[in-house]
């Protein structure tokens, strides 16, 4: 994949190894380098899109940020009319550029991909857990949620209190497509942990759920929400990349791509 400048650029890559409290494997903070390595072995012509991202929209990386710089990185981004693709880190990120994508789209939705719903108030008092971040966001904005399948009895009850139980898909109910398009706004923020993927296809996560979501299945929700919305922004969280397993860093950095390549193809 070849890289364009920044002024030639429709995306902007932000490398953001954030990692503060990840509760079970460590290692998110060496996501972003393995996603980007693995790019480098990516082909440029996308076999759906049946063209090459790269060279029709421009794809520019910039050097890794810290969690505290993402929120004003990722506004510059969109001021200056280009969407930002985060590659991270720990989930917790995410906040931050969903608060530099709402002050520049009023009406800004969240479309979360994860196993876990991530709605807990805080963890042992910490409100910037990496499992609290969807009740951060909520505070933010709207979201949508697909591809859960672990919550705590608290999550449930706020959930089912707070209406937001409509707008959470449970994995084993992929067929919502049409739903989770219908309950987003126009203009979406795409959040991806990548424990939203079953195990099979993805081992290099911190807490990895079993009976996941497929490849084509993910694929399926981010191509209509990608032709049906303005997407202003994507993350790409909580890759935790194991020494010698390449095919997981592999499958993100595709992931990335293709997502590019849905946005370039409108
Ligand atoms: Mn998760």
């Amino acid at each position: 994949m070849k890289q364009s400048k920044y002024s030639n650029s429709r995306f902007v890559v932000i490398p953001c190894p954030h990692e503060a409290t990840t509760s079970y494997g460590k290692g998110t903070k060496n996501g972003p380098a393995a996603i980007l390595k693995a790019w480098q072995y990516l082909e440029s012509f996308d076999e759906e899109l049946k063209m090459e991202t790269d060279k029709k929209a421009g794809i520019c990386m910039e050097k890794p940020v810290t969690k505290k710089a993402l929120c004003a990185k990722t506004l510059k981004v969109i001021k200056d009319k280009k969407t930002p693709v985060i590659l991270g880190g720990e989930h917790s990120l995410s906040v931050e550029a969903v608060k530099a994508a709402r002050a520049r789209n009023p009406r800004l939705s969240v479309l979360q991909l994860d196993a876990h719903a991530d709605l807990r108030d805080s963890y042992k008092g910490n409100k910037d857990f990496h499992g609290s971040v969807m009740r951060r966001i909520l505070e933010v904005c709207p979201a949508v949620q697909a591809g859960l399948r672990s919550l705590s009895q608290e999550e449930y009850d706020f959930a089912r209190k707070s209406g937001q139980l409509e707008k959470m898909h449970f994995a084993d109910h992929v067929d919502v497509v049409e739903k989770i398009v219908s309950q987003l706004s126009d203009q979406v923020y795409i959040t991806i942990d990548v424990d939203v993927f079953d195990p099979a296809v993805m081992l290099s996560t911190g807490t990895p759920e079993p009976g996941g979501l497929f490849w084509y299945e993910v694929l399926d929700i981010l191509r209509e929400v990608c032709k049906l919305k303005t997407v202003v922004g994507v993350d790409l969280v909580e890759l935790c990349p194991i020494k010698g397993l390449t095919a997981p860093d592999f499958t993100i950095a595709k992931l990335a791509y293709r997502v590019m390549g849905y946005l370039a193809s409108k």
